[in-house]
């Protein structure tokens, strides 16, 4: 019978299950590296962690894996039910806040290497977490793109640590109690993008929608449509940078301004960038909670031991 360990938190709603031990050894390359290896020789770990009948469509793993640098806390892998993210931003304040739970991490300073790149992460003294992110930067901005069912739609193309279309304009009403239609309506809008050819650098697909409105708490209320079609709980991290960007682009914000990103079940995000040259540097704190600490197991009998695939 297979173990998997793991510890589960959640950041703002938006749960996060880190991986302790258990997953097969990927070797000592970077981050990009091993998760190449994870997607493809060993997927089925990650579908045993994070499908049902374990795991359900909203779950974020993290597999937790010793640094290529041994100065920095930790490297990470995020994957979900559709497969592997660059980089998490709820996930990682949920990994520091599980490492502090283990007592692995103290208040201060710690590099984090994940697919994308190394990050910083604060564990502050009251238990708060900011996450200085990957460089984040608009690619294109106005983009049209005509979505069967609701006519063109204009949004803004940019890199957060994931790719996002953000959409100020629409029709939608961003509430918890809304959530159906919102789905249908970013699924619909996601679908466009790539029937339209519209993609991130490179190609890269856009698997992430953010469609924004105003909160009375908070500079604006977002909710984003996740690859795995499940919505985040939490503001998003990595969604949250790549609004910064565009803010930023725009003249809207300037360097070091509190941005408060409220979430469309009402968590926050407090957020701010500095410049390095000419590179938009998004910084997010938040606090995520530990809720549960158990160990997987994978009987060789059970049928759906290695997770439900539709
Ligand atoms: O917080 O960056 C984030 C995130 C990405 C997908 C779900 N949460």
């Amino acid at each position: 019978m297979k173990q998997i360990r793991v510890i589960d938190s959640h950041t703002g709603g938006e749960p996060t299950r880190l991986v302790v031990s258990g997953f097969p050894d990927l070797g000592t390359g970077d981050m990009a590296e091993r998760q190449r290896l994870l997607a493809e020789r060993h997927d089925a770990w990650r579908a045993a962690t994070v499908l049902e009948p374990r795991g359900s469509d909203v779950l974020v793993g993290a597999l937790l894996c010793a640094p290529q640098n041994p100065t920095n806390a930790a490297g990470v892998i995020f994957f979900n039910n559709a497969g592997y993210l660059g980089m998490c931003g709820h996930g990682t304040i949920g990994l520091v806040a599980t490492l502090a739970y283990l007592r692995r991490l103290k208040p201060g300073v710690h590099g984090i290497e994940t697919p994308v790149g190394t990050i910083r992460a604060t564990l502050h003294e009251d238990g708060s977490v900011s996450v200085r992110n990957v460089p984040a930067y608009r690619l294109h901005q106005a983009v049209c793109v005509n979505v069967p069912e609701y006519g063109e739609v204009v949004g803004d193309v940019a890199w957060g640590g994931n790719w996002f279309f953000l959409v100020g304009q629409h029709a939608q009403r961003v509430a918890p109690d809304n959530l159906d239609a919102l789905t249908h309506y970013a699924w619909a809008v996601r679908q466009a993008l790539q029937a339209s050819g519209v993609t991130g650098h490179d190609g890269a697909e856009i698997d992430h929608i953010e469609l924004f409105a105003p909160d009375p708490n908070a500079d604006s209320r977002n909710f984003v449509l996740c690859p795995g079609k499940a919505y985040d709980r939490s503001p998003c991290g990595t969604g949250t940078s790549a609004k910064l960007a565009c803010l930023a682009a725009d003249g809207k914000l300037a360097p070091g301004q509190v941005w408060r990103q409220a979430s469309v079940i009402g968590s926050t995000f407090q957020a701010s960038y500095e410049m390095a040259g000419t590179q938009v540097i998004p910084t997010i704190r938040g606090r995520a909670h530990v809720c549960a600490e158990s160990t997987l197991l994978i009987q060789p009998d059970d049928p759906f031991g290695w997770g439900i695939r539709l």
